[in-house]
């Protein structure tokens, strides 16, 4: 299902960069001015936001995980999304998200752990000292962002639920509701959507239960109320809409490994020297950007992941 970045760009489109970037601003700007009065139909949904973008904002507690890259748009990050309940078009969440309803909502939390329950977000989120970090996020059919999330660590979720020794991994589920989620009634994956991770990428500093984007609650499209970022992933490891999260003793299965188990591991890791079956990693578009980029091992954050997997065969492990 999913499909390699494609790019409709032919040679005779190349002028310079410098002429390109300079057709992006007045592109930004016509589509600024046009805005007011057209409308589009993403505008509508996504104006319910306050203003929120890389000019006004400014990251509160960035702190030393987060990379100083450019962030990509507010547009970028709420128009150009994966979200199947939604539709498999990136302009289908955008649109069709508005009928997800992100309040009330309850986390269940299940299995090996001595405070199972079903909590309200509140109680999920209470305590907890929210952080902006700005990660980049690279998604396996080819493209990437620099997206400022706010949110923090899986980690201290899991302290104060506290699992048992037994807990070796956690599977994440994401809300079926096919009357809010109309992608539901389609057989583009099974439902819910599910998600995976091993004890200690969970509990590793980088992992993030997100609430925002841009210092503000997240977009219904991006996955609200609650999704997991897992930077050093495919995007796809990073589950949206998060109701259960389940402390079990063995490897779960995660939604895109049993649509196509040849093309998605559990792993997941981004890495630019193991193909997939149908396309090449080795490079990224990041989104805005002309010229395709390298992709880095681990996605640039081996020096913080890359002993998690160390004596493991990541062509075996993919
Ligand atoms: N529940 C759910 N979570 C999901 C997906 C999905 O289809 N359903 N898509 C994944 C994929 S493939 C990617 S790349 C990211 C996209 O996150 P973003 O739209 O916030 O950039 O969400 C991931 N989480
Ligand atoms: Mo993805």
């Amino acid at each position: 299902m999913h499909k390699p970045e494609s790019y409709g760009i032919t040679s005779s489109d190349i002028t310079s960069e410098n002429d390109y970037r300079n057709r992006r601003v007045f592109m930004k700007q016509a589509a600024f001015a046009a805005a007011g009065v057209l409308a589009a139909p993403f505008l509508d949904r996504t104006s319910v936001l306050p203003a929120q973008d890389k000019n006004s904002w400014k990251p509160l507690h960035a702190g030393k995980y987060s990379t100083t890259e450019d962030t990509n748009s507010f547009n970028d990050m709420s128009t150009y999304n994966n979200f199947y309940e939604f539709g498999t078009d990136k302009s289908d969440p955008a649109r069709y998200a508005s009928t997800l309803k992100p309040s009330p909502w309850n986390v269940s939390i299940e299995g090996l752990v001595k405070k199972p329950g079903v909590y309200p977000l509140g109680d999920i989120l209470k305590g907890q000292s929210m952080e902006d970090r700005i990660y980049r996020h690279r998604c396996v059919e080819g493209w990437s962002m620099v997206i400022p999330w706010l949110g923090f660590p899986l980690a201290n979720l899991i302290a104060k639920v506290e699992p048992t020794s037994k807990a070796k991994y956690i599977q994440f589920v994401t809300l079926f509701a096919p009357d809010q989620m109309p992608g539901q009634k389609e057989g583009t994956l099974r439902w819910p959507y599910v998600e995976g991770l091993r004890m200690d990428e969970a509990m590793n500093p980088l992992t993030l239960l997100a609430t925002g984007l841009y210092g503000k609650p997240l977009p219904n499209q991006n996955g609200a109320p609650l999704r997991l970022v897992v930077p050093w992933k495919y995007g796809f490891k990073s589950i949206k809409s998060i109701v259960a999260i389940k402390f079990i003793d063995y490897q779960p299965q995660n939604s895109w490994n049993m649509s196509a188990p040849n093309e998605y591991g559990f792993y997941s890791n981004v890495n630019p020297d193991v193909d997939h079956p149908r396309w090449s990693q080795a490079k990224e578009r990041r989104l805005g950007e002309f010229f395709k980029r390298k992709t880095l091992m681990f996605n640039g954050y081996g020096d913080i992941v890359g002993s998690l997997y160390a004596g493991m065969d990541l062509r075996k492990n993919f």
